[in-house]
C-alpha cells in the first residue's frame, strides 16, 4: 500500500480517497449543505474535547496570504498511518494517543544531548504562528496556521558536532496506541530526515500547534515537524527522537519505494512522480471539494525565495 493504492490505473491521477469522498460530497451538493454529509465524530467537540489554546504571534514575514484551510477539513482529511491509511482514519481513531506524559529525545552527534518533555518545549522559545502551504505528494494542498518555532532554536540548544550532516525524526509506534502499526505498511517506526542546511532553515518549523491551538492528535500531537517546501510526508508526526547523524538516514518512505519517494523530496512541478505528474494540485477546502479546480504547483511550493539557494548546483532530476 502506497499513499495511493498501487490499483489505480497509470493515467488516472485522482487520489483513491478524493475519489470516494465524491460520493458524499455528491449527497452533500445535493442536499444544499456540506453539514448534511459529515460523520458523527466531523464535529469541533468530537475532535478536541477541550482545546488547549497557545498563544501565539503571527509571523507575517512567513506567512501565506492564501485563504486558510477549514480547521475541520485541516483536522478530518489526514495521513497518518499509525492510525489507518483511510484519510478519514486518524481522527476517527487518533484518541487513544496518550500525548501527556511525553518526551522527546535529541541524541546522535551533539555536545548536549537531552530529553526533554513537552512542556519544556513548549517553552523553549517563543510561539509563532506561520501560516504555510502545505503540498501532498499525493497532489492535494492546504493552507494552515501552524504554531511553533524555528527548530533551528531546539538545535542550537544542544550543539551539533561538526561531523552532523543530517537530522533524523522518529515517530512514536506503538501498538497499544496506534492501531495501524500493526499492519506492515512501512517499517515503523515512521522515520524522516533533513540535511543540516535544511533542518537549520527558519522555515523548518517545530511544531506544537495549529489554530492557535495545541495539535490535535490526528496531526500530529504533541509535537512534529512542518517542512513546507517538501511534499508532505516530510512532515513527521508525533516525534519521540531527534538523532544527529552523519550519514544521510534512511526513511520509511524512501525504504519503501526509493524511486516513487526520494530523500529531499523538494515540491517540483517539473519532477513527476513515477506514477502521476506534479505540476499541478487541488487546495482541499476551497469550498469546492473535490472539484476544486486544478491550480499550478510552485516550485518549492512557492518558498522559492526562502530555500532555493540550499540546492544551488544540485540537479533536482536525480535528487529528487
Ligand atoms: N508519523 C507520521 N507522520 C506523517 C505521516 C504519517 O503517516 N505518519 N503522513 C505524512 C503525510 S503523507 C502528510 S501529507 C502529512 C499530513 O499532515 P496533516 O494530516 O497534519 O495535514 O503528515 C505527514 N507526516
Ligand atoms: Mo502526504
Amino acid at each position: 500500500m502506497s499513499f495511493i493504492d498501487k490499483t489505480i490505473l497509470p493515467g488516472d491521477i485522482t487520489p483513491r480517497s478524493i475519489f470516494e469522498n465524491r460520493r458524499s460530497l455528491i449527497r452533500a451538493a445535493a442536499a444544499g449543505s456540506f453539514g448534511a454529509a459529515l460523520a458523527p465524530w466531523f464535529s469541533r467537540e468530537a475532535l478536541a474535547a477541550d482545546p488547549e489554546k497557545l498563544s501565539a504571534t503571527l509571523n507575517t514575514t512567513y506567512s501565506s496570504k492564501d485563504e486558510l484551510t477549514p480547521y475541520k477539513l485541516a483536522t478530518t482529511y489526514n495521513n497518518f498511518y499509525e492510525f489507518g491509511t483511510d484519510k478519514a482514519d486518524p481522527a476517527e481513531k487518533a484518541h487513544t494517543l496518550q500525548t501527556r506524559p511525553w518526551t522527546i529525545s535529541i541524541e546522535g552527534l551533539v555536545k548536549k544531548p537531552v530529553t526533554l518533555d513537552i512542556d519544556a518545549l513548549l517553552k523553549l522559545a517563543p510561539i509563532e504562528e506561520r501560516i504555510y502551504r502545505m503540498r501532498c505528494v499525493e497532489g492535494w494542498s492546504m493552507v494552515i496556521p501552524w504554531d511553533g518555532y524555528s527548530l533551528s532554536k531546539l538545535i542550537n540548544k544542544v550543539e551539533p558536532l561538526g561531523s552532523a550532516k543530517y537530522v533524523e525524526f522518529i515517530s512514536l509506534a506503538d501498538r497499544k496506541q496506534m492501531p495501524g502499526v500493526k499492519s506492515n505498511i512501512i517499517d515503523w517506526p515512521y522515520k524522516e530526515g533533513l540535511r543540516m542546511d535544511e533542518a537549520m532553515n527558519p522555515l523548518t518549523l517545530l511544531t506544537l500547534g495549529m489554530y492557535g491551538e495545541v495539535l490535535p492528535k490526528q496531526n500530529g500531537a504533541p509535537v512534529r515537524i512542518v517542512v513546507p517546501w517538501k511534499y508532505g510526508f516530510k512532515s513527521a508526526k508525533s516525534i519521540v527522537k531527534i538523532r544527529f547523524t552523519e550519514e544521510m538516514p534512511k526513511t520509511s518512505w524512501n525504504q519503501f519505494d526509493a524511486r516513487e519517494y526520494g530523500f529531499y523530496s523538494n515540491v517540483n512541478p517539473q519532477v513527476d512522480h513515477p506514477r502521476w505528474s506534479q505540476a499541478s494540485e487541488r487546495r482541499i477546502g476551497d469550498g469546492r471539494g473535490a472539484f476544486a479546480p486544478k491550480i499550478k504547483t510552485q516550485m518549492f511550493n512557492g518558498y522559492a525565495d526562502q530555500v532555493a539557494s540550499l540546492y544551488a548546483g544540485m540537479d533536482l532530476k536525480k535528487y529528487y
